[in-house]
């Protein structure tokens, strides 16, 4: 038999097995910490052919559900084949997947939607219960048994360990130069134990750069060779372009005024088109010798690196469309110096974030008068993915940015209303809102200072004077003048707008 070039432990090439048999392994009631984050690092086999597994047991009349743990979303690989075949009993922390969406939003799934810096320590606090079975993809095993992390770590680390028994995919599409990119922090205790976090720049190293894993535990290795879900983004649109030049703007005004250095402090940035435009828009701004501490590598950061903007990026996946993946391995010597991988309690680290004074730019999907947010849910009862990680990183930010376009679904729906129908992000943790129509700067405002400046920088001007004119009344009328709120209108505002359509 071919010696595997990828799985280099003797002791464990006799784990190698078909994906049905590894699936097999994996019973009905367990609770399963797969690898993934954004698309990136997920088991590509295993998954697929436990859904099979799940379907004919569907057909014999047999209730088959597992739990399903990950460190982020995954793909339709994973969460759409799964949730096809109505397999997860439990989802967390953070998913986007249209199948799952449907099932939770019909009551079919139960789904934990946590902080994602709160997973590691919720399992080792046993807060979750039992972890079963581990899943993860890897790019390789050495001769010694230590894994090669793949193009996400987020919660493998934890898994590995907490896991009883472990499934490896061995991913030859991994480029093998993702080697000694990573960097797996083993220094985390449980309180009164916990030490400092040795980490003061985005670029330190603290750990070493294999997972570890006892070999006892492995009970099954399958060899795949398959794509991670490298979704293309859309080319900034005209609101993504206004809403990166009014933080460009902002950011060049902190800087005169003092409160930022000139290279600024280290960038978050969140998924999607909008927190891509922005960084497309640092690297054509005036900033130089910038940093990142994200947890999302996406392709407006490998632009920056690039060109020279970005001098270096934390994060715990890579989230690349096609061509910026090309684009990495064609140039992966000027990458490799610059990009770190951590797992997601590391990359998402309160103390971390707090102490670098990181500065946080996520989505959002409505913010209200006072500076409340709402990332999360529709009409304040429907998922749309999750908190992810916006709110590590908002809590803790240097600032806190939320941005959205002004309205959504064609004009019909303003993101700025009275009140939001559900709370991701308090007031106290949002020090800016920004739209395509202008920049609210929270910081130091009262409620009704903030609502007259958020009306009048962010709302569409077609929804700006119904707001106005609910400040107005609501100042006169409210029970207190502090948060002045109708509660009844404030509510029935999302009502108004309800229409089968946006459901
Ligand atoms: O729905 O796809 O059906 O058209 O929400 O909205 O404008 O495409 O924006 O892709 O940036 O997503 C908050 C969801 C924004 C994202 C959210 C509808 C809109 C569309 C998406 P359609 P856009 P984005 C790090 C940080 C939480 C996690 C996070 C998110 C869809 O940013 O998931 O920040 N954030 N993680 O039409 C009804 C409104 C709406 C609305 C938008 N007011 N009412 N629908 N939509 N506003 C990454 C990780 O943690 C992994």
């Amino acid at each position: 038999m071919n010696t595997p070039s990828r799985i280099l432990s003797k002791a464990l090439q006799g784990k190698i097995m078909s994906v049905e048999q590894a699936a097999s392994l994996i019973s009905s009631g367990v609770n399963v910490g797969m690898s993934g984050f954004t698309g990136s690092g997920y088991p590509k086999a295993v998954p697929a052919a436990l859904a099979k597994r799940i379907e004919q047991a569907n057909s014999a009349g047999e209730k088959f559900r597992i739990g399903v743990w990950t460190g982020a979303s995954t793909a339709p690989e994973l969460d759409g084949a799964l949730a096809k075949v109505d397999g997860v009993e439990m989802r967390l922390p953070y998913q986007s997947d249209p199948i799952c969406r449907k099932r939770i939003n019909a009551g079919e799934m139960e789904y934990l939607d946590i902080h994602l810096s709160h997973v590691a320590q919720f399992v080792w606090f046993g807060f979750l219960g039992k972890l079963d079975i581990a899943v993860v993809e890897v790019a390789g095993i050495l001769e010694d048994g230590r894994l090669i992390p793949s193009s996400s770590i987020g919660n493998n680390k934890t898994w590995l360990e907490q896991a009883d028994k472990v499934i490896l995919e061995v991913n030859s599409w991994q480029d093998n130069r993702l080697e000694g990119m990573h960097d797996v922090y083993y220094g985390t205790n449980l309180p009164p134990y916990r030490q400092p976090i040795p980490l003061v720049s985005p670029q330190d190293r603290i750990g070493d750069p294999y997972l570890h894993c006892d070999p006892s535990k492995v009970i099954a290795i399958v060899e795949t060779h398959s794509p991670d879900r490298n979704s293309a983004f859309s080319p900034p649109d005209e609101n993504s372009r206004l809403i990166a030049g009014h933080i460009l703007e902002f950011l060049e005004h902190e800087v005169k005024r003092g409160r930022l250095p000139k290279d600024l402090l280290p960038l978050q940035s969140g998924v999607g088109n909008i927190a891509n435009a922005v960084m497309a828009g640092l690297n054509h701004g005036p900033f130089e010798n910038l940093t990142a501490y994200t947890e999302v590598l996406q392709d407006g950061m490998l632009e920056m690196i690039r060109s020279g903007k970005l001098i270096s990026a934390s994060a715990t996946a890579f989230s690349l469309s096609d061509t910026a993946l090309e684009e990495l391995y064609t140039n992966f010597e000027l990458y490799r110096e610059k990009i770190v991988l951590r797992p997601q309690e590391i990359s998402n680290h309160p103390e971390v974030i707090r102490r670098l004074g990181v500065i946080a730019m996520n989505g959002m999907i409505e913010a209200d008068i006072y500076g409340n947010v709402n990332s999360t849910h529709v009409m304040g009862s429907a998922i749309m993915n999750g908190i992810g990680g916006s709110g590590d990183f908002a809590r803790n930010a240097y600032i806190s940015i939320f941005m959205t376009p002004s309205q959504a679904k064609n004009g019909q729906i303003s993101c700025i209303v009275p009140m939001v129908s559900h709370v991701d992000h308090t007031e106290h943790d949002v020090q800016v809102l920004v739209t395509e129509q202008g920049l609210a700067d929270l910081r130091g405002l009262s409620p009704s200072q903030r609502a007259k400046v958020i009306i009048e920088n962010c709302a569409h001007p077609d929804f700006r004077p119904a707001l106005q004119d609910y400040l107005k009344r609501s100042l006169d009328h409210s029970f207190g003048k502090h948060t002045p709120h109708l509660l009844n209108e404030a509510l029935s505002w999302h009502q108004r707008y309800l229409t089968e359509g946006q459901m």
